[in-house]
């Protein structure tokens, strides 16, 4: 059985959590504290050298990490992963985009507000972080005003890997008042009959 280690309250560790879900595949949960350093133990390095969850552990214990890389080995073969190359490229896209475009601004000024609690020395940074992450989100919503999902008409990993965030955006002060095709696509993807909240 794929044994996950992570946090509950971490998006990029949700996105797989709700893969397995989404496919039905049963997992072990394995709770990683990362505030108390527990991503940067030894035995946890030896899983990950970078020191981040989550992280896929297989049976024969290969480790896995990248929350984007694991979606696409957990999707390979089903129907969140188109196989055309040119839509398998769009799929790609969208995720390169989360990572560069949209987690380091939402993500991370969710993290300053609700893990750290805005502290003062790092209200600044959580101040910088709002334009880009408007940006992103104005990025999601034209694509969102075209199809209902991010590739086409079809549920793919591209929308699990930016629904982690993009949900909880709130949590890092971005309003998604002015953005109605996202709040549809939100609920869109969370109707899906194998659906499964973060906290769940
Ligand atoms: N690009 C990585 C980011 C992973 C990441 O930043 N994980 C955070 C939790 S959301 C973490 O482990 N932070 C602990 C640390 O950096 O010490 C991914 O998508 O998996």
């Amino acid at each position: 059985m794929y044994k996950v280690y992570g946090d509950y309250r971490s998006g990029n560790c949700y996105k797989v959590k709700l893969m397995l879900h989404l496919l039905g595949q049963p997992y072990q949960w394995e709770a990683v504290n990362v505030l108390r350093g527990e991503s940067r133990s030894e035995a946890f390095l030896a899983k990950n050298p970078n020191g981040k969850i989550p992280v896929l552990e297989l049976d024969d214990g290969t480790c896995l990490w990248e929350s984007n890389a694991i979606l696409n080995f957990l999707a390979e073969g089903s129907e969140f992963l188109p196989s055309d190359p040119r839509l398998r490229t769009q799929v790609l896209q969208w995720q390169f985009f989360e990572q560069y475009s949209h987690e380091p601004y939402i993500a991370v000024a969710r993290y300053i507000k609700l893990y750290l609690g805005l502290p003062k020395e790092r209200r600044a940074e959580y101040e910088a972080k709002q334009l880009d992450g408007y940006h992103a989100l104005n990025v999601m919503e034209q694509q969102l005003r075209r199809t209902p999902y991010l590739v086409g008409e079809a549920y793919s990993i591209a929308d699990v890997a930016l629904y982690a965030y993009t949900h909880v955006a709130e949590e890092g002060g971005f309003s998604l008042e002015a953005y109605p095709a996202i709040r549809e696509w939100l609920a869109r993807v969370a109707s899906h009959p194998r659906h499964v909240g973060m906290f769940d």
